[in-house]
């Protein structure tokens, strides 16, 4: 190897990886948040129905095989607020309304973060898990479950409105300027995407305020908020054709590849 491949190979190696699936709602937080803020990276797409995050390379970058990861030179960091946290300390030229450098503002976003966790994602992720993403990954829909989750997921919302929401500003905590709070949360409930458009309805529908503050995230993040959200656009599409067909909840394995191949 000449001197200036080895430099060109180092570089590669030092360059930041991060490990997504599209599909998954915390990586597309990470993509966009990089992408919005003019972070260099390599997207190292992990296919989550393929079960690409157990294999045993990907476990020695996140032993918890999960996405979305990164590997920036010899660090490796895992769960996707951690690493939003990671990325706007760690760059240059991240605007401070991301996670403002007062301690009271980056305190009160840390604090929705954590709400985050064991609030909106437990409503959200399992009631779409349960209402359409389940025959997929090869598992049984649970009704009672997502009937479960749905509740979780209304109250979150509600909450979102009546507590995070308030103050004079367009965004969480009364930010002026979207933050990673913002993002982590908007793109969660955009997996309300896939379901049919009459549970959306119903539930997104009451939350007047939840509604506005999507559009506002959105806008902020564009063009790169909807280029991150296409493959669950296309996924959405081919959701939408099956319930159309009125296939029966059972998917056998050449729907699972179908439906794969579409997102
Ligand atoms: N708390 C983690 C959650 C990560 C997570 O749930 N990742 C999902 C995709 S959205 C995953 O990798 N699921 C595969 C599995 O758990 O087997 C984070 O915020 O990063």
């Amino acid at each position: 190897m000449t001197k200036n491949e080895e430099k060109i190979h180092q570089k590669e190696e030092m360059k930041l990886k991060v490990y997504v699936d599209r599909l998954s709602q915390p990586s597309r937080a990470i993509l966009i948040f990089l992408k919005v803020n003019g972070i260099e990276f390599e997207e190292i797409k992990m296919d989550i129905s393929k079960r690409q995050h157990l294999s045993p390379e990907f476990k020695k970058i996140n032993p918890m095989g999960q996405v979305p990861a990164i590997a920036d030179g010899r660090f490796n960091l895992f769960e996707s607020h951690a690493i939003l946290v990671y990325l706007a300390c760690a760059f240059p030229g991240v605007a401070d309304h991301w996670y403002p450098a007062d301690l009271f503002r980056r305190a009160k976003i840390n604090s929705v973060l954590d709400w985050h966790h064991s609030n909106l994602r437990r409503g959200a992720a399992p009631y779409v898990l349960n209402t359409v993403l389940a025959p997929v990954l090869g598992l049984p829909l649970n009704p009672q479950a997502a009937a479960e989750a749905e509740k979780l997921l209304s109250s979150s919302l509600s909450k979102i409105e009546s507590i995070w929401l308030q103050g004079n500003g367009k965004f969480l905590v009364g930010g002026l300027k979207p933050s990673i709070a913002d993002l982590s949360m908007v793109c969660e409930i955009m997996q309300l995407e896939l379901v049919d458009e009459k549970d959306r309805n119903r539930i997104l529908g009451p939350h007047k305020r939840v509604l506005q503050w999507i559009e506002d995230t959105k806008n902020a993040t564009r063009p790169h908020f909807d280029e991150v959200h296409e493959v669950l656009f296309r996924a959405k599409t081919r959701f939408q054709e099956r319930r159309l067909m009125g296939a029966s909840n059972k998917t056998d394995s050449s729907d699972r590849a179908a439906v794969r191949s579409k997102m």
